[in-house]
């Protein structure tokens, strides 16, 4: 085995966002594009020699070429092994759970997460530490930095590597094992949930639909929802794994994964319908006529997950982004649980989990998990509603309107500005962020500022603090207005603004979503001159 080490330079732009570097694809296949950033992951993480990793990725565009590529620079490296998914195919939660069940030196997964795919839409590539979590920003900031000095790359050449035959092979002296993505997976998933419970549901008549947005969930949902638990054949829609998503946007919200709403809003509902996105990590959960956002999902699952066997002895404790609703905080102060508020991005909850101060976390942004793994999970949220459902024997619309009679309501919505001047976003929060001391006490549109700040975290575990993660103004009353940055997207920037007010009213529970937050959405307005700054009189998206 000869190992090139090919000249380079710096290029600009390799930086992680909030989870892992998300670039058009054709910036990634770019002449050592891929590779720069590869190597720069080996230098952050002290290189790879003797190490065993897990590789793979959501199989969008580009996906089957990087793994070649990601492996001969693995073997150049000195690797002792990678554990490949079967045509580099992992969903994220999945190579989370590979990571830690084979107690490797951790993985890389090639995603863009729920950005579409193909030759001209978006790749990502990102790393998971020996827990199964995400890179922390100090193992991120070491890779821009590599990234930014790096001078030469090395790799071996070598034919392709059949990722398609599962069992072992070598390249070079390192040792390759391409194994089936699913199987482990679905075995995690059997021993934290009352599968006999859910079989007995769906076999007493009770319907399901989930949509896999033709991303890397399809498997997965068909083994578990269809085999293993018996839904009805063709239950699991869009099911195969194409690498554009059949040109769809693999991102289960209401926009986007409109057919499922208008199925489950049509006539002949199924009783539960559910979407993952691209990698397999978010979740939506809708239930006949009744969608759940987000936020009221979390607490949901937090107030109810005891019903699953794994949870069975309560919650250590529970956590949220800090932009995500605070219904989460409701449920904790009813049930005497501790309450964390962390800033967006999945890693932030790593040390939480690894520390054991909680079991249960998750984000406004279609992301629940829990300590099973280090990566929120679309399936397992799937499977622990259907528990619930299955030991409660309530509708989903049921367990909305029961859960806000004992906790209240806390109605939420995120507005977002896609692909805005980024510049005049900035500007936009830093008068913002200007003028937030001076706000407190004063009255928006009929509502007093009861606090104003920008978010910064300290994490209780390692002491390390994380500033600038969004302003926030909160309301005498429980409403609250969050503004930031996304640190997900490839083009321009996009503003996302997190509006919440409370309710303790049962006559008001069943509101519209944005009819209830009509005058917050004004106050955000006012508060930051959205329109003014941004050429935009309503948002793209509302989740
Ligand atoms: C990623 C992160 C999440 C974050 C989301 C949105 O999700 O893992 O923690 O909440 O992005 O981040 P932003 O608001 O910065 O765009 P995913 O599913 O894209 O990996």
């Amino acid at each position: 085995m000869t190992v090139t080490t090919v000249k380079t330079a710096p290029i600009d732009g390799q930086v992680p966002g909030t989870s892992g570097l998300r670039k058009k694809t054709h910036i990634f296949m770019q002449p050592h594009y891929l590779e720069n950033f590869i190597q720069s992951i080996w230098t952050a993480i002290g290189g790879v020699r003797g190490k065993t990793l897990v590789l793979g990725g959501d199989g969008r565009y580009f996906n089957d070429r990087a793994a070649q590529v990601i492996l001969r620079m693995a073997a150049a490296g000195g690797a002792a092994k990678v554990i490949v998914g079967q045509s580099a195919l992992l969903s994220t939660p999945a190579a989370s759970h590979l990571i830690r069940l084979y107690k490797t030196d951790g993985g890389i997964i090639m995603s863009a997460s729920h950005n579409p795919g193909g030759p001209d839409e978006d790749f990502g590539v990102k790393f998971n530490m020996p827990n199964g979590g995400p890179a922390p920003e100090p193992v991120t900031d070491r890779m821009v930095a590599a990234a930014q000095s790096i001078s030469e790359y090395h790799i071996i050449e070598a034919q392709d590597v059949d990722l398609a035959r599962l069992g072992t092979t070598t390249l070079g002296a390192m040792q390759i094992e391409v194994v089936d993505p699913v199987a482990d997976y679905a075995e995690l998933m059997e021993k934290l949930f009352d599968f006999k419970a859910i079989k007995a549901l769906l076999d007493s008549g009770f319907t399901l639909r989930f949509d896999a947005m033709h991303a890397v969930t399809g498997p997965y949902a068909t083994a578990i929802l269809e085999g293993a638990l018996g839904a009805a054949p063709g239950s699991v829609v869009n099911a195969v794994p194409s690498p554009d998503f059949g040109g769809g946007h693999p991102d289960p919200n209401p926009i986007w994964a409109k057919d499922l709403m208008d199925v489950m809003m049509g006539p002949d509902a199924p009783d539960f319908g559910a979407a993952s996105d691209g990698d397999g990590d978010r979740n939506m959960i809708v239930g006949r006529g009744c969608y759940v956002g987000p936020s009221d999902s979390l607490a949901v699952l937090a107030a109810n997950a005891h019903f699953a066997p794994a949870y069975s002895a309560g919650l250590k404790g529970v956590a949220r982004s800090m932009p995500t609703s605070r219904a989460l905080d409701r449920v904790a102060a009813k049930r005497g649980l501790e309450c964390y508020e962390t800033p967006t991005g999945w890693k932030f909850f790593g040390n939480l989990l690894d520390d054991g101060r909680i079991t249960l976390c998750g984000e406004e942004s279609a992301g629940t998990g829990s300590d099973h793994v280090r990566e929120k999970d679309g399936l397992w949220a799937v499977l622990l509603w259907l528990n619930i459902l299955a030991r409660t024997g309530k509708s989903v619309a049921q367990m909305m309107t029961d859960h806000w009679a004992e906790f209240g309501r806390n109605f939420y919505s995120r507005h977002d500005y896609e692909a805005v001047d980024g510049a005049r976003a900035k500007e936009m929060l830093d008068r913002l962020r200007g003028r937030l001391a001076t706000l407190p006490g004063t009255d928006i549109l009929g509502a007093v500022v009861d606090s104003a700040d920008e978010f910064a975290y300290d994490d209780p575990v390692d002491g390390s603090r994380s500033t600038g993660q969004g302003l926030r103004v909160t309301f005498q009353g429980g409403g609250r207005i969050v503004y930031r940055l996304s640190g997900t997207g490839t083009v321009g920037a996009t503003l996302r603004v997190y509006i919440e007010d409370v309710s303790d009213d049962p006559a008001t529970f069943t509101k519209d979503t944005q009819l209830a937050l009509n005058d917050m959405i004004d106050r955000a307005e006012t508060l930051a001159g959205i329109a003014e700054f941004t050429g935009r009189t309503a948002p793209d998206v509302r989740t």
